[in-house]
């Protein structure tokens, strides 16, 4: 069986992260998506409520996990029985990151490999942090979220802003 796990911090998940999901979710037989617990980088949504979002908008994938980790991205791998990261690659700017996290997480770990999927064209821009931006500024997010995840970014501004 093969499992893979797809990390990061999905604050919030954008349709640049889904077309990464769904393409994966194709190739292994099962699909662990890690959703970082860290709260030193102040998310907008607590790593529960990142987990809840990504039930939902994946919960017509029959193969895909949805679980929150702290502490290191290997062990997590380790300890879900996984031998594949997953990461996206959007442009050279991310190339350098997930290059050294990828180089060095196979020196922490030989037994594990990541993969990259270029990014859907469509979705080259799209990272969480510009979504935010655009939300905080109450401009129009449609194009990027899924409408249930744009519909809570709404809220979760909203609440913030009271
Ligand atoms: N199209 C395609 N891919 C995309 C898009 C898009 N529009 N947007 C994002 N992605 C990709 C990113 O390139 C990344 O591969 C993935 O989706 C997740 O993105 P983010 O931004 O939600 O998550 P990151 O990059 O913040 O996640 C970082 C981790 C949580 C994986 C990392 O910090 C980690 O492993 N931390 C645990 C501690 C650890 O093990 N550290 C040592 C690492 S060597």
């Amino acid at each position: 069986m093969r499992t893979a796990v797809y990390p990061g911090s999905f604050d919030p998940v954008t349709l640049g992260h889904y077309d990464i999901i769904e393409r994966t979710a194709k190739m292994v037989d099962k699909l662990i998506i890690g959703v970082l617990n860290n709260k030193a980088k102040c998310p907008l949504f607590s790593a529960q409520e990142r987990v809840n979002m990504l039930k939902e908008v994946t919960a017509s994938l029959p193969n895909v996990e949805i679980q929150s980790f702290e502490g290191l991205l290997i062990d997590f791998v380790r300890g879900s029985h996984a031998d594949i990261v997953v990461r996206g690659l959007r442009a050279i700017t991310d190339f350098e990151y997930e290059l050294q996290m990828a180089q060095t997480n196979r020196v922490i770990a030989p037994e594990i490999d990541t993969i990259f999927l270029t990014t859907n064209l469509k979705y080259s821009y799209l990272s969480s942090s510009i979504v935010k931006e655009i939300a905080e500024y109450e401009g129009d997010i449609s194009e990027f979220l899924h409408p249930v995840i744009a519909a809570r970014v709404r809220e979760k501004l909203e609440e913030r802003r009271r």
